[in-house]
């Protein structure tokens, strides 16, 4: 038999498995970025709606660039496993929500075929935000980015998520079919209208009637996601034969807590998501506000200062006293930056994080985490900064992260980050006079208010000066 995870393995009675019938599913949905995130998050709330009332909603999984995930998936039978863990130990669960797996660089036709089949309704992203090809400083397509620039010349032949959607309504349009929805699972806030934009953009470089369909008939609800899913490694390979008795290439783990919260403005039907415990609002955009400036600001926070402190995981920053008090300040200040979230209370809200990422079970690298900045420092630091310079509440926090970044831009003299070459120039050529100024100058990165508040500069630049 087999060493690897199959449709054929025998899995231990303590592992939980897909609880509907896999060979009466059918593909539903088209999912772009087959990664740790996706398979841990939309995976599972999939196989629950899947399991509590059974539809047409399998799920066709499409990696744009790189095949790895694909071809061990194809190697799996679509299976692959989770396991949860926590200080009260760790369980796994296969999931079989996926019924299709292609990889889009290899294989546009097919992907360009499935989003144009009528029962595909729905496609979800999680492809990171920088794959967007959203500019920095309009907030529309950026021309320059790789992909965009591709997609615009050749409309036909897709290399990016924007391109893909544009290409798949069009088909649609063209053949007298109802549009698919689109639903944004990445970390970018009202994230729905921001896929809008740039589509809309998008298609009115190609055909004005092209646009004003998709503008009339296609919605696009904002969604706000969480659970923590670190990159895999060895370790979670290994842990995983144990406990599921076979080799899961693509095996995760990660937390208990998960959280979906979605605009329920579907076209055509969606999967009973609300089974995994998804919440179904009006208005994302509170909820989202919450999450990108409570937990993936405070991320960024732990993840630069545990790069200078040399501390490999989030969870070792959270070991130390100072730095718990530290970002709980964190999130007090940018606790003051929001609206009343329904039905949540900030104060249990900020204390569950502090727990989740003192989970010992979890070992989220900092580098991870601190990857691609310039993309997460607007949404995450930088806006809420300028609320609160705005409204006169505490802002220092902010400028302290901003000092943390550039200390470690400086220190480290490297970064992965779309914009490398940009910030690793504004370090390079860093003064101690004025440790910002390189950094205010790149394009639509650091917001008017912040770069000519001379006081904030001095605090931004007092965190740096700590570190150098
Ligand atoms: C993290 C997020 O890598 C990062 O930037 O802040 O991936 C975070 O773990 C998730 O958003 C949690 O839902």
């Amino acid at each position: 038999m087999s060493n690897q995870l199959s449709a054929e393995t025998q899995l231990p009675p303590t592992v939980a498995k897909p609880g509907f019938d896999r060979s009466a599913l059918k593909p539903g949905i088209l999912h772009f970025g087959l990664g740790a995130f996706h398979r841990a998050h939309q995976g599972i709330y999939t196989q629950r709606a899947l399991e509590s009332d059974f539809g047409p909603w399998g799920i066709v999984a499409v990696n744009l660039r790189s095949p790895e995930p694909v071809d061990a998936l194809a190697m799996q039978d679509g299976l692959y496993s989770i396991t949860v863990r926590d200080s009260n130990g760790e369980t796994s669960e296969v999931v079989g929500a996926t019924v299709d797996w292609l990889c889009a660089a290899t294989d546009r036709d097919r992907v360009l075929t499935y989003l144009a089949s009528p029962f595909i309704h729905v496609v979800t992203l999680t492809v990171s935000e920088k794959a967007y090809g959203l500019h920095p400083s309009t907030g529309g397509l950026d021309e320059a980015h790789p992909a965009i620039t591709n997609d615009l010349a050749n409309p036909g032949a897709p290399v990016g998520a924007v391109g893909y959607l544009v290409a798949g309504l069009a088909s649609r349009r063209e053949k007298g079919m109802r549009p698919f929805t689109i639903l944004c699972c990445d970390n970018l806030p009202s994230n729905g209208k921001v896929v809008r934009r740039l589509v809309l953009e998008m298609a009115e470089r190609r055909d004005p009637q092209l646009a004003k369909w998709i503008e009339e008939e296609v919605t696009f609800p904002s969604s706000m996601v969480d659970r923590i899913v670190p990159a895999a490694t060895d370790e979670t390979r290994a842990r995983a034969k144990r406990l599921i008795s076979v080799d899961d290439a693509l095996a995760l783990d990660t937390e208990p807590f998960m959280q979906w919260v979605i605009e329920d403005e579907f076209v055509s039907g969606r999967p009973a998501w609300e089974a995994g415990g998804a919440l179904f609002v009006q208005n994302v955009e509170p909820y989202e506000k919450m999450k990108l400036r409570l937990l993936n600001g405070s991320h960024t926070m732990i993840a630069h200062l545990g790069l200078l402190k040399g501390l490999e995981c989030v969870r070792d920053v959270m070991a130390v006293p100072e730095f718990v008090a530290m970002t709980r300040e964190h999130m007090r200040a940018a606790a003051a930056t929001l609206d009343p979230v329904p039905g949540i209370d900030l104060d249990h809200y900020m204390n569950q994080l502090i727990e989740r990422f003192s989970n010992r079970a979890i070992a989220h690298r900092n580098i991870q985490i601190a990857m691609d900045s310039s993309q997460k420092l607007p949404q995450r630091i930088l806006s809420p900064a300028v609320d609160a310079l705005a409204s006169g509440s505490d802002s220092a926090s902010f400028a302290r992260v901003v000092g943390l970044w550039i200390a470690a831009l400086i220190r480290f003299k490297d970064c992965n980050d779309p914009r490398r070459d940009e910030l690793l120039q504004a370090a390079q050529a860093a003064d101690p006079q004025d440790y910002t100024a390189g950094f205010v100058a790149i394009d639509g990165l650091i917001p008017p208010s912040l770069a000519q508040s001379r006081a904030w500069r001095d605090r931004v630049n007092a965190e740096v000066a700590k570190w150098c």
